[in-house]
């Protein structure tokens, strides 16, 4: 949909109106700033390990701009800030990289599912909440963010069978980003595409360019519509490439191609909408400006705040473990007191 301001034209979305291509595009500044504040928040270490979504963020704002807030979105580590989205302060997510217990919400608040970090866990979760939805026979459907790597997981295949036998409303979404950490995409599968992968659950399974936000918008509202409509799931893979490390603990210049990751951050998605609005003459340089400076200060607020959080108790790690709790640890949280109180 977005051209390339030579040979390639624009193309119109149907039903997206100038102030929506301006709101996709604060979306995509908002989740792009989170982004690279991280990072450095990473480095002066004041949030923990981070997995980096930088040029994911078009997959991200696209699929969940075609849901309504009644939707339940099933985010895996790397769409960790997609809260952001339907309205989750930042200072919730950084909270959940410090690894502070006010980092995390109750998911009926926003309709967004705890950060999966297992590899597709959380696949099933979604396909069951569809399901619960049609059988209350309630509109909403579920979708489900994963990887390339997710597809060849167990729990994937699972819950992609269940929704395709139960006809449950969900978006299987995946980010096809060619890397599992350092696995690449043809050590994953031997299948021609991702998407091929759908037929043998008997749902649709379409491609669509992750850097395009308008067209996995596209992509995801019309799966949103043959899941409301009752047709049941639909598999859609995203194409993109990481251009950054898989997480900050990762050094990928020992496996990754590093000319391919320049060419790819040049295309990079926020970028490339960007030049779209401005073909359009939608996106002046004030208001540009104010939009990034939005976002910028937001993350400045929300730094502050998540560092002003009361450290936790740390009777938290004991407590809610066991029902009934062995004897060592009242002495285990003891010496943990001592230790923090030495500090
Ligand atoms: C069940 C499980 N196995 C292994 C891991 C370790 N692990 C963390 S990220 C990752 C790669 C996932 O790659 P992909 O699904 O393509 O997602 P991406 O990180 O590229 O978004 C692996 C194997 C894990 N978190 N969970
Ligand atoms: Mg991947």
């Amino acid at each position: 949909m977005i051209g390339d301001g030579a040979a390639t034209p624009d193309s119109n979305v149907d039903g997206l109106s100038d102030a929506d291509l301006v709101e996709l595009y604060r979306q995509l500044v908002l989740l792009r700033t989170y982004d690279e504040r991280s990072l450095v928040y990473h480095r002066q270490g004041r949030i923990g390990t981070y997995a980096i979504f930088w040029n994911h963020e078009a997959m991200q704002v696209g699929a969940v701009a075609a849901l309504d807030d009644d939707d339940w979105i099933f985010p895996s580590y790397r769409e960790s800030a997609i809260g952001l989205l339907r309205g989750m302060p930042a200072h919730t997510v950084l909270s959940w990289w410090r690894g502070h217990p006010s980092g995390w919400w109750n998911p009926a608040d926003y309709n967004v599912a705890s950060i999966c970090v297992p590899i597709g866990t959380h696949v099933p979760h979604a396909a069951g909440l569809a399901w619960g939805k049609k059988l209350r026979g309630e509109p909403a459907c579920a979708i489900a963010f994963f990887g390339d790597g997710a597809t060849s997981e167990g729990s994937f295949h699972e819950g992609a069978n269940f929704a395709g036998v139960l006809k449950a409303p969900l978006v299987l979404f995946c980010n096809n980003n060619q890397w599992a950490i350092s696995t690449p995409l043809e050590a994953q599968t031997a299948a021609e595409t991702l998407a091929d992968k759908a037929v043998g659950y008997g749902m649709p399974g379409v491609r669509v360019d992750g850097g395009d936000v308008l067209a996995v918008h596209e992509a995801t509202r019309e799966a949103v519509a043959r899941a409301r409509a009752g047709e049941g799931p639909t598999f859609i893979e995203a194409v993109t490439y990481r251009v950054a490390p898989h997480a900050t603990a990762d050094d990928p210049s020992v496996y990754i191609d590093q000319e391919r990751v320049e060419a790819e951050r040049r295309r990079e998605c926020v970028g490339r909408f960007e030049g779209y609005l401005q073909r359009r003459g939608l996106l002046p340089d004030e208001l540009r400006d104010s939009i990034r400076e939005g976002a910028a200060q937001t993350m400045r607020d929300a730094i502050a705040r998540a560092e002003a959080e009361p450290d936790p108790d740390p009777a938290l790690l004991f407590t809610p473990a066991l029902a009934a709790p062995p004897r060592s640890f009242d002495h285990d949280l003891a010496e943990l007191r001592r230790v923090l109180a030495d500090k």
